[in-house]
């Protein structure tokens, strides 16, 4: 196996014996396979587009099929073996369909024609062992290949949360599965490739707002919120990942049924949600980051509904307990499918968990969120007002994902130790190495604002867009606005291309920057971009609190 997707990877270079995460060979390389297969796929699919007989199940099939591929989401080989099979029949039929349409397909790659079937197990783990991202040589072309596909694979996760609640968009299948189809044409050279990335942000972004209209079109614009992270004597159901209409679903399915309802991780700014808040039942937010989880699903007690990553491989303790939907998997762990009409049928987690004893009290207290763009918006000229005064005089956006690494302890540090007159921006799993500390509050703005999951960075790109406007400026790079972004999985390399697209420099990247940038596109993005990584909290915050220009009183309209 070769894997260096993740912040995690070993020795900072690439997992080859075993993953970090957990990740043994035989999945590793069956997911491999798996992309391969959607590369082929999206080749034929792009010249079905082309002549007008493209299905909406195959951008499905290519969303999902991303998806599963993502840190930590899906640990189920079978699925990927099914998956597979499945894509290459789907290739096939779409092959005869452009044929059957009098067209002849201009691509005769390995990509799109080979084929398993005879002793399909076998051949499939042979299969899976040669197509390893190593196969590319050009250690850069190779870098550029994995930063489009990592960045398309968290778009996809993006856009199959929109799509549950019905928000598609023709354009972004179409960019996706021409990216997927451009970078297996060796043809194709490394500016064209740099083009690419930029153009997957450009689409990044798109992809968040879709996700954006359809959570905030549907549940209402998150607010401030304050969430319980105690609990309560009922049974309860832990819910986590990113899908909030399954967490939707979960809420009326328990309704008068004596379970309480719980978030995790990334699940907790459900709560900010308004359309959410007339549940009694949706008691609070049960614990911290994804990588808590081993013992936080222990002392839970009751079952665990996981929508999305980060999925720790489950010990047997709770593994009985644990639940699986979307594009999530563990072996021998009960799946949740979705229905012919697209809802999904919970009953079997909610009877498990009135055998289940309530929750043990991990902690006691609340935290605040729910300051996504709208929000923000209402308190604008309050913010304006104190940057005005000199009471607030720097933001950092601290959003992405949170990680098990020590050298993560860094971000708390960071957050404890910058001066009080500024304020966090957050969101994505992140904040919680910060969000439960007592940093207060600059005129009654809490210093740490947190916009909700990862994909709400958009929100925070809205936020900058806002203050650039109130204070008349004419770039967001002109704002006392520093960027020091955690990332750990594929969704942030998304929104770190959407960021670059939008023209933001100097973005700062840590615990470490991604093993998957050669030395010569790590050059790339610091010339043209000024991306850096980290080094202490004491010369980063004084490097960020002296970069930029300072908004004088002078310069405000
Ligand atoms: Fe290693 Fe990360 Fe890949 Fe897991 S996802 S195998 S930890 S690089
Ligand atoms: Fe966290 Fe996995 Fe990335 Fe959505 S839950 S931010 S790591």
């Amino acid at each position: 196996m070769f894997c260096f997707q993740c912040q995690e990877t070993s020795k900072g270079t690439g997992c080859t014996v075993v993953g970090v995460c957990g990740k043994k060979d035989d999945l590793a390389n069956m997911q491999d396979l798996l992309i391969y297969t959607i590369k082929g796929l999206a080749i034929v699919n792009t010249m079905a587009r082309e002549i007008g007989i493209n299905q909406k199940k195959t951008d499905q099939f290519i969303i999902n099929g991303l998806f599963m591929t993502i840190t930590n989401a899906n640990w189920d080989k079978n699925e990927f073996f099914n998956t597979v099979r499945e894509g290459l029949k789907l290739r096939e039929e779409i092959k005869a369909a452009i044929r059957n349409a009098g067209y002849t397909l201009d691509n005769n790659s390995d990509f799109v024609t080979w084929y398993r079937e005879t002793n399909y197990e076998l051949e499939m783990k042979s299969a899976s062992q040669e197509v390893s991202i190593l196969a590319t040589r050009d250690e850069d072309i190779r870098s550029l290949r994995e930063l489009v596909t990592y960045g398309l694979k968290g778009m996809a996760a993006y856009l199959e949360h929109a799509a549950n609640l019905s928000y598609e968009n023709e354009e972004l299948n179409a960019f996706m599965q021409k990216a997927l189809a451009k970078i297996t044409d060796d043809s194709v050279s490394m500016e064209q490739l740099i083009e690419l990335s930029m153009e997957c942000g450009k689409y990044g972004v798109h992809a968040m707002e879709l996700l954006d209209t359809a959570n905030t079109s549907t549940y209402g614009h998150p607010e401030m919120t304050k969430v319980n992270i105690g609990v309560r004597q009922n049974p309860g159901i832990l819910v986590s990942g990113h899908d909030l209409k399954d967490m939707e679903e979960l809420l009326k399915q328990t309704e008068g049924t004596g379970v309480d309802v719980y978030t995790h991780s990334e699940m907790l700014p459900a709560h900010y949600y308004p359309a959410f808040k007339k549940y009694d039942h949706f008691v609070g937010n049960y614990g911290n980051a994804w990588w808590e989880q081993t013992r936080e699903f222990e002392s839970f007690n009751g079952p665990i509904l996981m929508t999305t990553n980060c999925i720790v491989p489950p010990r047997e303790s709770y593994k009985g307990r644990m639940y699986t939907t979307g594009a999530t998997a563990v072996q021998d762990v009960t799946y949740i499918p979705k229905n012919e009409d697209g809802t999904k049928d919970f009953s079997v987690i909610i009877e498990h968990a009135k055998k289940c004893q309530p929750p043990v009290e991990i902690e006691k207290g609340e935290i605040v969120g729910g300051f996504a763009h709208n929000q923000v918006a209402q308190v604008a000229d309050q913010v304006v007002e104190a940057v005005k005064k000199g009471d607030i005089k720097r933001f950092f956006v601290m959003a992405g994902c949170d990680g098990r690494h020590k050298s993560r302890t860094y971000y708390k540090e960071f957050a404890e130790e910058l001066p009080k007159d500024t304020i966090i921006l957050t969101a994505g799993c992140a904040k919680y190495r910060y969000n439960k500390l007592d940093l207060g509050d600059i005129n009654g703005i809490p210093r740490v604002l947190d916009a909700g999951q990862c994909n709400d960075s958009y929100s925070l790109v809205m936020t900058a867009l806002k203050l650039k406007d109130a204070f008349g400026l004419e770039s967001v790079n002109e704002l006392p606005l520093s960027y020091n972004i955690a990332w750990y999985e594929q969704k942030a390399v998304i929104v770190f291309l959407a960021l670059l697209y939008l023209g933001v420099k100097n973005i700062h990247v840590g615990p470490t920057l991604p093993a998957f940038l050669s030395p010569n596109v790590t050059n790339f993005l610091i010339e043209n971009f000024g991306v850096g990584g980290i080094s202490n909290t004491k010369e980063d915050i004084e490097m960020f609190m002296n970069s930029g220009i300072e908004i004088q009183e002078s310069a405000l309209v």
